[in-house]
């Protein structure tokens, strides 16, 4: 998308207005992506997203995978955790009920996602977990070194199918608009300025916000690499008459992955009662969980790991 000189620097202002900002954010931990990765932009996106919508690091809680992806977690701000391969979901979705005070951001990649947790995938949409979900489809296994994934495109040799991959690739933003989904979008890794805007609906969507970042891996993915995308990419904010409040339309603009790949919201629903406002046991109750438990003395049961 074009970005003009005025906002770029509508947005740096905007960024050096805030303090302790997520831009601001330097680790020391050595950066281990390789030179050109996708995961790079992701990251960037996430933070001025975040940065705009005014969060702090003590207000958000980021869950990643095993991954390429994952190794995002030392590199920003806020709590973080890092936990099994398939499992960002589950953990995400356990803060996010324990702690409603904190925004909860759960990275996955596409192999961890779409095979090993596809299961937490399924029933966190299902619930509608107040939490967003950031998939990093590269297509492919990247921190194994490249084999095949459930989004690897059908016939490219990957490392452990030389051959070639037989079978036709899952498309996970079409999966996830068949499961009743309250927020689905999808954007790419080579415009900054879609992602931000992308993610900063989703930061302000109080269910389960499921954001599909198809994303450059140019060591081990030569199948679909930044031209690739370049050539297919189409926004749906350009087109006529879109409003994302059809399933039904989004269903028929998501599925192309060969000629046209639409980027932008295909879905959101905005009117659906929070998850724990559906549970009978917690009517009337304003605290949080994370709150009650301090009520309870637990020390006689960790004697027993004395
Ligand atoms: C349950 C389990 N299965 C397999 C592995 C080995 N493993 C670690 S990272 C990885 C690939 C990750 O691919 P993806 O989730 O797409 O993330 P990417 O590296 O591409 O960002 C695999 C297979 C593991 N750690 N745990
Ligand atoms: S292997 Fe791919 S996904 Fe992993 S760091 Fe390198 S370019 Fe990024
Ligand atoms: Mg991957």
């Amino acid at each position: 998308m074009p970005k003009s000189k005025n906002e770029i620097s509508k947005v740096l202002k905007t960024l050096s207005r805030r303090k302790n900002i997520y831009v601001e954010y330097e680790g020391e931990e050595v950066i281990t992506w390789c030179h050109g990765c996708g995961n790079y932009n992701i990251q960037n996106a996430l933070k001025r997203a975040l940065t705009l919508e005014g969060f702090k690091y003590r207000d958000v809680l980021h869950a990643y995978d095993i991954g390429c992806n994952g190794n995002g977690s030392d590199k920003i701000g806020g709590y973080t955790v890092h936990g099994l391969h398939g499992r960002s979901i589950s953990l995400g979705a356990g803060a996010a009920l324990g702690n409603s005070g904190l925004k909860i951001i759960a990275s996955g990649g596409d192999g961890g996602t779409m095979s090993e947790g596809i299961n937490h995938l399924v029933h966190a949409v299902r619930s509608d977990y107040p939490m967003l979900f950031i998939l990093h489809n590269n297509h492919n296994y990247g921190l194994t070194t490249g084999q095949a994934s459930a989004t690897t495109p059908k016939g490219f040799a990957m490392n452990g199918s030389p051959d070639g991959v037989v079978v036709k690739p899952m498309n996970p933003s079409e999966f996830v608009l068949g499961l009743n989904p309250t927020f689905v979008a999808r954007s790419f890794s080579g415009d900054i300025k879609h992602m931000t805007k992308i993610l900063r609906a989703a930061l302000k969507h109080k269910g389960f916000a499921f954001v599909e970042m198809l994303q450059v891996c140019p060591t081990y993915n030569k199948a679909t690499p930044q031209e690739w995308y370049r050539d297919r990419i189409k926004y749906i904010e350009n087109l006529k008459k879109y409003d994302p409040v059809d399933p039904d339309a989004a269903k028929k603009i998501v599925q192309d992955f060969e000629k046209e790949i639409y980027l932008g919201i295909f879905y959101q629903k905005k009117n659906q009662a929070p998850f724990q406002k559906r549970l009978p046991n917690r009517e009337g109750i304003k605290t949080s969980p994370h709150e009650e438990v301090k009520n309870f003395n637990i020390s006689k049961f960790l004697k027993a790991f004395e």
